[in-house]
């Protein structure tokens, strides 16, 4: 029984009181829990914002290390021991070469293809592939994949008229299309350019290698269960992409700077003055003989002519012809094949490295073909530091060999490196494509493209690197470097 008296007061005291400390406790522990967790929800965003700013230092260091590869690459291109050489792989570092903080590596192209799941790292010589701007239809028709209707379409995009090649397209095909537009009926200024040709699909641009890579990545062998859809053989069907350059030009002009002896005309006073240069008046004078030519005095030949302007009864047309006319030995024809051509422009386009191109693109070369191609690749073996076709002459017959001359070259001028790189951690992976023109000199940036967004090209085996390393908490790539010589 309640004390009546006690109803009032004493009733207000202990109830409201122990209400309030109720509501106290309830709301001191709201607050408590609405404190842990927003304590936990920043904990979680900072932690985030922490991952993801060190994701973005990351990403920053990688960039700065590509510009600083670049400025390397550059250096490597300058310091060649002669115009046109191709840089050896194994006078620089391609590979895990260490800038700042970063890591970079160059993607390259194996010349032996000795593991297709890997990618190679070195730099790419652009002479190792077909220039869109001239090679002809038959040419184009022989790469792998290639299309008589694209190959053509090609001749008439970059060709001044409209008139239209068989198979091809001109104006009135692009006008049909949605949305429509002109055929270019100019030179290609990048291999990207393609795109807008008729019948250019992109698969048959990229192929297999989404990652443009030159290496077999799991995707791109499994089938159709990821993209792309590949065939599953276990080798890389790549895409036109990897055979094409706008880039190629050397310059036509001998080791020294000086100009070099035309071939292609009949007169012979500046090749008779280069001959005993090297050869001394003897040796000269075979040589002469040999190409039916005399010197004016002495020397037999048919069209021998006054002192200091012989005659030759041959032009040759390529270096390569004359070499093969000549009956000079290989050593003789080497020391002089710099200071030769058969060309009167300034600038010869197009040509391609026979010491350094693939058997794909070998096989386009007229006279060489898909069944010379293979033993011209088995035969250069030897061949990868010189800057000469010579050794052609004794892998194609005579015939073979002249034709294939005018196309030909052993120097190479540009240069693709493809440089992708992570920064600490192992972590904000970046990747840019610059290609080097030398063919002026200093190198020069040709091209600059980020290829990022093509996602990891680097493989398998540097990824597994990179995750063991983070797993033991030590640096991937040893300590924090400075980089080789020169980067800078
Ligand atoms: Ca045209
Ligand atoms: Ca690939
Ligand atoms: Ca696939
Ligand atoms: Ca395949």
């Amino acid at each position: 029984m309640p004390d009546s008296a006690s109803e009032g007061a004493p009733a207000l005291r202990p109830r409201p009181g122990r209400r309030v400390t109720g509501s106290v406790l309830i709301i001191v522990l709201w607050i408590s829990f609405g404190l842990v967790s927003l304590t936990l929800y920043f904990a979680g965003t900072m932690n985030f914002e922490l991952r993801s700013a060190d994701h973005r230092v990351a990403s920053l260091e990688a960039a700065q290390a590509i510009a600083g590869a670049a400025r390397y690459v550059s250096n490597i291109l300058m310091n060649v021991d002669e115009p046109g050489m191709v840089p050896e792989v194994i006078t620089y570092e391609p590979e895990a070469l260490p800038v700042g903080g970063a890591t970079v590596w160059f993607i390259g192209r194996d010349p032996q293809q000795s593991r297709p799941d890997e990618p190679y790292f070195g730099l790419v010589d652009e002479a190792s592939k077909l220039n869109l701007n001239t090679a002809t239809v038959a040419m184009l028709e022989l790469l792998p994949g290639m299309t008589p209707q694209l190959a053509a379409a090609i001749v008439d995009w970059r060709d001044a008229d409209s008139d239209v090649t068989p198979n091809g397209a001109e104006d009135e095909t692009y006008q049909r299309l949605n949305p429509s537009y002109r055929c270019k009926n100019a030179p290609f200024e990048s291999v990207e350019e393609l795109r807008m040709v008729y019948g250019a699909e992109l698969a048959l641009l990229i192929g297999e290698d989404t990652n443009l890579n030159g290496a077999l990545d799991p995707n791109e062998r499994d089938g159709t269960r990821t993209m792309p859809d590949d065939n599953q053989d276990g080798v890389l069907d790549a895409g036109l992409f990897e055979y094409l350059t706008v880039y190629t030009r050397e310059p036509n002009t001998a080791p020294d700077g000086s100009t070099r002896v035309n071939l292609a005309g009949t007169n012979t006073t500046e090749l008779v003055t280069l001959l005993q240069d090297f050869l001394g008046t003897d040796r000269a004078n075979q040589v002469l003989a040999q190409l039916g030519a005399g010197l004016g005095s002495g020397g037999g030949g048919p069209g021998g002519g006054g002192a200091g302007g012989t005659t030759l009864t041959n032009t040759f047309s390529s270096v390569l012809e004359f070499y093969i006319r000549s009956g000079l030995t290989a050593d003789e024809f080497e020391m002089i094949e710099g200071y030769l051509t058969a060309s009167t422009n300034s600038v010869v386009k197009g040509l391609v490295n026979v010491n350094t191109a693939s058997e794909a693109v070998l096989a386009c070369i007229p006279g060489i073909g898909p069944e010379n191609a293979p033993a011209l690749v088995a035969a250069r073996q030897n061949q990868l530091r010189s800057t000469s076709v010579g050794w052609v002459k004794d892998v194609l017959d005579e015939a073979a060999a002249i034709q294939a001359g005018p196309y030909l070259t052993g120097r190479s001028y540009q240069f693709t490196a493809d440089l992708a790189a992570v920064g600490r951690h192992g972590r904000g992976y970046q990747r840019v494509r610059y290609v080097f023109d030398t063919s002026e000199g200093t190198p020069r940036v040709a091209a600059r493209q980020d290829f990022t967004h093509l996602g990891w090209a680097l493989g398998r085996e540097v990824r597994e690197v990179i995750w063991a390393a983070r797993q033991a908490g030590v640096p991937a790539f040893g300590s924090v470097g400075t980089g080789p010589a020169g980067w800078r």
